[in-house]
């Protein structure tokens, strides 16, 4: 384990279900974790389907922890969260009620067998890149600011879905 903590930034998303609860549960969870810090949440977002787009919209946040957990020990931890909230999941980009994925760790670049930081597709998926934005503008991804990947990325479709900015405070169940 590094005995230091590491800033890392975390895409939630899901579109079975009740996606806002399933993502407030996981980030409480995160939280409540001890060697995980949440540090802030973006706003929610409700977003058109990606590369398989005959399902439903997904809702969208992202955020930023702080965490001395190994790289794969925090998706192992991710994975477990996801497990332990019965996650369904039929089909690769297909319908999930929780899906937890580890954008950044560090400005660490790792590709294993298990795991690719930062998150390979994360550079196109306005989807991650809004609600990163509004937590992280100016993190640098693979040589670029989130903020300048946001301006080039395809926003249609995607609007904010909810009122107060701590929404996910007050939803898990
Ligand atoms: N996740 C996927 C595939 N497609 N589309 C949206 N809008 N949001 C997602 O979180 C998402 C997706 C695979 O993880
Ligand atoms: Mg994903
Ligand atoms: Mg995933």
């Amino acid at each position: 384990m590094p005995d230091r903590w590491i800033s890392a930034a975390l895409g939630l998303g899901g579109n079975v279900g009740d996606p806002k609860a399933a993502m407030a549960t996981a980030l409480a969870a995160l939280n409540a974790h001890d060697d995980c810090r949440l540090v802030s949440v973006s706003e929610l977002y409700r977003t058109p389907p990606w590369g398989k787009t005959d399902q439903a919209d997904f809702f969208n946040c992202c955020a930023l922890i702080e965490t001395r957990l190994a790289a794969e020990t925090l998706l192992d931890l991710c994975l477990d969260i996801e497990r332990g909230m019965k996650r369904v999941r039929v089909e690769r980009w297909g319908p999930r009620t929780i899906d937890i994925d580890v954008l950044t760790y560090g400005a660490a670049h790792i590709v294993t067998e298990r795991v690719e930081i930062p998150h390979p597709r994360m550079m196109e998926r306005a989807f991650v890149l809004m609600p990163l934005a509004d937590i992280a503008p100016d993190m640098e991804v693979n040589g670029r600011r989130v903020s300048e990947w946001l301006s080039d990325a395809d926003k249609s479709g995607i609007v904010r879905a909810n009122k107060k900015r701590e929404w996910w405070t007050t939803s898990a169940r």
